[in-house]
């Protein structure tokens, strides 16, 4: 499996596309008052700046940086730009973020390609390199960018393989290099661990990865659930997530509208009104997308931050909103104390596809509302989202 993920990449297209600016700091970002640094490039790191940072605090670190507001559709359009190169390459290439992308090497016919006979997982894995290097060539020829890879045996090593050396790297970590490279390391270092996770694994004694790796796994289970048993897999290398190939798209796992009020509520009536509309258009959605799901949840957020999720199965999969809705007011009946509240959600998980799972329920003993409901989705694709509206949403 490889990883590949572009070298600072905002503000590398910024400076591909200014000449003016080559070899200069440049951080791209949110350039007014409160504004912070999305992307910083190589030349802009040794004076410590880095994402997420204030803008102000790059400013002071670094006057004479250029500073650039950032433009996302050009980003969007040069990653659709690399994609296509990998896509040259193989098929199986997964899109993960903005600049990163998972490929599956494995079917791939290459040049030095050991045979299916070899065993030790160093020498297949180095057989991938020179494929590598030419789609670093690749990139930098036909997008004008550099870009940093890592391969492994799996998905998760290979991400983790690609963090070791920034820029225009290239890492080839087995099972046994990732374990000894990082099992010394703080769990922070682990991609998907944040500073929370760390604070709650410190507090099981839990400091470096090799000590995740290591620890009972009841006892993780117990205080994390499944994202125990994850983070434990995750310190052990080990991963079967296949690479789900961009024409295949990901799995759409829940869908789900959420509001923050402009005001804090505490009306029930008025947070039901914002239950239906929210449920309305979950339920188009739905529609729109051909998916059914059976899982009804409320997510709802006081004025002090705390948030509550409340969710309920239904006996069978629906798209309707009146049936979302139902299921999201009870929720709201049975588990808001009647504190003030800031926002309030509606989402539908445990999707499945519309095509060829309507039920004959939904057909055969309510034709009539399916037809009301194509109705109205129609006259709102003609006339626009407000053209029908709910007369228990305009209170
Ligand atoms: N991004 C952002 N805000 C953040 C982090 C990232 O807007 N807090 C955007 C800008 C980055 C892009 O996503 O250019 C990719 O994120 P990376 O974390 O991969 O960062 P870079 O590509 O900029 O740098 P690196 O060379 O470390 O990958
Ligand atoms: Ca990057």
């Amino acid at each position: 499996m490889l990883h590949l993920d572009m070298d600072s990449f905002f503000a590398s297209v910024e400076e591909k596309l200014n000449p003016r600016l080559k070899g200069k700091p440049i951080l791209v970002g949110g350039t007014e008052r409160r504004g912070v640094v999305a992307s910083a490039n190589y030349a802009a790191r040794p004076f410590g700046i880095h994402a997420g940072m204030p803008m102000a605090e790059a400013r002071r670190l670094c006057p004479h940086a250029v500073f650039v507001e950032g433009n996302p559709q050009k980003y969007v359009h040069t990653s659709l730009q690399f994609l296509d190169v990998l896509k040259s390459f193989t098929p199986a290439v997964e899109p993960f973020s903005i600049d990163e992308a998972f490929l599956d090497l494995t079917q791939v016919p290459y040049p030095g390609r050991p045979s299916p006979e070899e065993r030790d997982p160093a020498v297949i894995l180095d057989s991938a390199i020179p494929v590598a290097h030419a789609i670093q060539r690749a990139v930098q020829r036909r997008v004008g960018l550099t870009a940093t890879i890592g391969i492994a045996p799996n998905k998760y090593i290979a991400k983790m393989a690609s963090g070791v050396q920034k820029p225009r790297g290239l890492t080839v970590l087995t099972l046994e290099r990732y374990r000894e490279r990082f099992w010394e390391r703080g769990v922070q270092e682990l991609w998907g661990i944040g500073e929370k996770t760390k604070e709650a694994l410190a507090k099981l004694g839990i400091r470096t990865i090799g000590q995740l790796a290591k620890f009972p796994r009841e006892f993780l289970t117990y205080h994390f659930g499944l994202n125990g048993e994850r983070m434990q897999e995750a310190a052990l290398g080990r991963d079967e997530n296949p690479v789900i190939p961009y024409y295949e798209g990901v799995p759409v796992k829940s869908m789900g509208h959420e509001i923050t009020l402009s005001e804090d509520v505490s009306d029930k009536e008025a947070l039901k009104a914002q239950l239906l509309r929210l449920s309305d258009m979950v339920g188009r959605r739905l529609r729109a997308d051909g998916y059914l799901g059976r899982i009804i949840s409320v997510k709802i957020r006081d004025s002090k931050f705390r948030t509550t999720i409340r969710q309920r199965a239904l006996p069978e999969v629906v798209d309707d909103e009146h049936e979302i809705f139902h299921t999201a007011a009870l929720l709201l009946e049975e588990h808001w104390d009647g504190r003030p509240l800031r926002l309030i959600g509606v989402s539908v998980s445990g999707l499945v596809s519309a095509a060829g799972h309507y039920q004959h329920s939904l057909f055969g003993q309510d034709e009539h509302r399916r037809k009301l409901l194509e109705a109205v989705d129609s006259l709102r694709d003609r006339f626009g989202e407000t053209s029908l509206v709910k007369a228990g949403v305009l209170r």
